[in-house]
């Protein structure tokens, strides 16, 4: 056995095989164990975990790093059995660039009124609109962190006007920028489009709420690729009932998978997408997380260590 210590591995989402490889390329004595599989867990030092059950941590005693499977730590912080640990979360540019690929999509669908035409074929109706120049579609997103700093700068170069709020003061070339409660409405009054990127914590959960949703520009539209809870659920179906939001692009709910029984599914208005805007990536992230490994085995601090009384 490797004097690294193992590595317990749990996700009812990701291939174990495909993350081990990865894993091991990078660190070959590493030893990585299934959940499912271990026999010793006095020998388990690391638990690379999406997700996993309530107890999950505790028969693992010797546990030194917890690492989330993912960018969103809402499914661990104030969990009752989280050890007291360091816990990091994967912090990967290319999963950055997958969300942003998501939203562009999204954003863009709108910008160029595709579900119109999409309407019209049904038709079927030659329906001419004219495109409208990206500088005039103000694109609001909330939460400017590793995902949402990246989108907006990619919905920059597409030429929206891109505002961009959230915790504290950010400066990102081409957003224009403003943070905190106070400065919210403002925020929501001028964007057509609102892409929703903030973790869950208490702060965040329902902070879209009907007095909220009131804010944006009657019309508006929704993009949500962050957490359901984020959300009133209740208020958004409302939203759209009565067409203050015009559209949503919804990726996240508050219960997952979407009931069959949520109006949401019958809405033409909605795009439902399964949770899956990105995704974590074996091989691009592997490389940080034997990283920390070896920062703990070094006595060194972690890198992507998450603020557990924060919530992200
Ligand atoms: P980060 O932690 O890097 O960034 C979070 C951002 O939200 C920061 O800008 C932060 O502000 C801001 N924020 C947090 N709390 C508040 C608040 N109360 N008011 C205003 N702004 C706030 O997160 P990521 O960008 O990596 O990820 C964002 C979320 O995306 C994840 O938490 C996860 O829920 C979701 N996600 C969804 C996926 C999907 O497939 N649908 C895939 C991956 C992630 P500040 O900068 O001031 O700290
Ligand atoms: C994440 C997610 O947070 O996939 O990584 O939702």
């Amino acid at each position: 056995m490797s004097s690294l210590g193992q590595m317990v591995f749990y996700s009812d989402f990701d291939d174990f095989n495909v993350w081990k490889e990865a894993l091991q390329h990078c660190l070959p004595e590493l030893e990585i164990v299934h959940s499912t599989a271990v026999t010793h867990p006095e020998k388990v030092h690391y638990a690379l975990v999406w997700k996993p059950p309530q107890g999950f941590f505790a028969r693992f005693d010797n546990l030194k790093l917890v690492i989330n499977l993912g960018a969103g730590v809402d499914s661990l912080v104030g969990r009752p059995d989280l050890p007291d640990l360091p816990i990091t979360r994967l912090s990967d540019p290319n999963m950055a660039r997958m969300m942003a690929g998501y939203v562009l999509f999204a954003v863009l669908r709108y910008a160029r009124e595709i579900p119109y035409f999409e309407q019209a074929q049904q038709e079927p109706a030659w329906s001419y609109r004219h495109p409208r120049s990206p500088e005039d579609v103000h694109v609001g997103v909330l939460g400017l962190g590793e995902l949402g700093a990246y989108a907006a700068t990619e919905l920059v170069r597409q030429g929206f006007t891109v505002h961009g709020w959230s915790r504290s003061q950010k400066e990102i070339e081409g957003v224009c920028c403003s943070y905190g409660t106070a400065a919210l409405p403002a925020f929501l009054g001028q964007c057509e489009t609102i892409v929703v990127m903030l973790p869950l914590t208490p702060e965040t959960r329902g902070l879209l709420d009907e007095h909220h949703l009131n804010l944006l520009p009657r019309g508006a539209n929704i993009i949500n690729v962050s957490r359901g809870e984020v959300i009133v659920e209740d208020a958004l179906i409302n939203a759209l009932k009565t067409g203050q939001i015009g559209q949503a692009t919804l990726d996240v709910f508050t219960k997952e998978p979407l009931p069959l029984d949520s109006p949401l599914w019958a809405m033409q208005q909605v795009l439902i997408t399964p949770h899956l805007a990105s995704v974590a990536l074996p091989l691009s992230s592997s490389p940080q997380i034997v990283d920390n490994v070896l920062r703990i085995c070094g006595g060194k601090p972690v890198l992507h260590q998450i603020e557990v009384m924060r919530g992200y």
